[in-house]
């Protein structure tokens, strides 16, 4: 059993799409980073830098923080999504999710969604680089049917949570016509509608 330490944001969304679709059981401890929990001694004790995703995997008394590391482990003992013939490919679509895709997101939200008004610099400077990321990502899947290939990867997995997020990014999802096309099937697997709920609130996947 996998116990998976997380709470409602696309770094933990990545993580409970990811054990919805290689079927494993898993617990979900919520964690509430609005009210500082992160920062508990106990759960320092997993994840040194106090953030969510984490997992347990109870049976191989393993514990895993950050999320890429996460997607590898799981894929790594499921034998899915993480083809040999495509690693690097698929690695290096992965550590742009981490590196830039999910940073820059991240950083869109705090100015644009979450603190308007507090800074033109930084409202300016991530909307753009946000905009930036939607053109290189659909040109890239104007070519490829998945970010890696032709083949669903976790590379996938890792990306789509963000862009799930396109209702706060007021960038247009709809006017990337390749974006949309891999965005919306994604949306239609049965195992991302599953893990997009993981909070069970009855929450939705947004349309573009
Ligand atoms: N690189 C990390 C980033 C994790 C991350 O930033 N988690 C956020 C939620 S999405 C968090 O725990 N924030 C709480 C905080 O920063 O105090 C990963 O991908 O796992």
């Amino acid at each position: 059993m996998i116990e998976l330490f997380s709470a409602n944001t696309p770094n933990g969304k990545k993580i409970s799409i990811m054990l919805e679709e290689i079927g494993y059981e898993y617990k979900v401890t919520k964690v509430d980073i609005n009210n500082k929990e992160q920062f508990k001694e106990d759960f320092k004790k997993i994840s040194p830098f106090s953030k969510i995703p984490v997992i347990i995997d109870h049976k191989n008394k393993k514990t895993i923080f950050e999320s890429g590391a996460i997607l590898i482990y799981l894929a790594e003992l499921s034998g899915k999504f993480y083809n040999e013939k495509d690693k690097t490919e698929i690695n290096q679509w992965l550590m742009a999710q981490m590196g830039y895709i999910g940073p820059m997101l991240g950083q869109h939200h705090q100015f644009h969604h979450y603190n308007p008004g507090k800074s033109k610099f930084g409202e300016d400077r991530y909307f753009k680089i946000s905009k930036a990321i939607y053109n290189d990502l659909d040109l890239r899947l104007s070519q490829s049917k998945f970010l890696a290939g032709e083949e669903y990867s976790i590379a996938d997995i890792a990306t789509w949570p963000w862009i799930a997020r396109h209702d706060w990014h007021d960038i247009g999802l709809k006017n990337y016509k390749s974006l949309t096309r891999w965005y919306n099937d994604i949306a239609g697997r049965a195992a991302v509608i599953k893990g997009y709920d993981f909070m069970n609130k009855g929450e939705k996947i947004p349309t573009p």
